[in-house]
């Protein structure tokens, strides 16, 4: 399903980015069925209406992973995107699914009145969320450690808090409870992934 890269030893990438100290996760990656999105408001200047809403948001992940399963593995909800990691069932890739069930449940919730664009007008679509989504399929049980720590670092990445404990909006904070963080962890920029960009 997705192409592995080969080449580079653990060893190697190790040595390359000094990962000296290696989280233990306790989820390992399932090879093709382990994801990585993000997902943007249509609106993203100055739009909270992710943490504004979020009881909206919670129940309609959770009723979205009652009709089609997936496994939550990581998620951080800022107030205008969200990236989170999910793993679905054996031979069943259709995120594509989940996702307009989960945008469609959640927009007809919020009051109208945001603006949408003649396309959409034209489509009778609400301009809450942004059509298109970033998807990536975890390679490796290293790419899926690098984008568990991207999510929980996010909130510091993107100057809502000095400290990842201080957002409330993820999952980091079951790590933590869970013992796969140490309580300091994202202190400093996690050094896997300092320079990676997926918003
Ligand atoms: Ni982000």
């Amino acid at each position: 399903m997705c192409q592995t890269t080969g080449g580079a030893s653990i060893e190697e990438v190790i040595n390359k980015f000094n990962l000296s100290i290696m989280t233990e996760y306790r989820r390992p990656y399932i090879p093709g069925a382990t994801w990585f999105f993000t997902v943007n408001l249509a609106e993203r200047k100055g739009n909270r209406l992710l943490v504004d809403k979020i009881d909206i948001l919670r129940e309609v992940f959770a009723e979205t992973q009652k009709k089609h399963p997936f496994r939550m593995d990581a998620v951080v909800v800022l107030p205008d995107h969200l990236h989170c990691i999910w793993t679905l069932p054996e031979n069943d890739a259709d995120f594509s699914t989940r996702w307009n069930m989960l945008k469609g449940a959640f927009s007809k919730r919020i009051e109208k009145g945001e603006p949408i664009s003649v396309s959409r007008q034209y489509r009778r679509e609400r301009g809450i969320w942004q059509r298109r989504f970033w998807e990536h399929c975890i390679r490796d049980q290293l790419d899926y450690n690098k984008h568990v720590d991207y999510i929980h670092w996010n909130p510091v990445k993107h100057q809502w808090v000095k400290h990842v404990q201080d957002w409330p909006h993820s999952s980091y904070h079951r790590y933590v409870k869970e013992g796969i963080y140490p309580i300091n962890w994202g202190d400093i920029i996690p050094p896997e992934i300092d320079g990676i960009e997926l918003e």
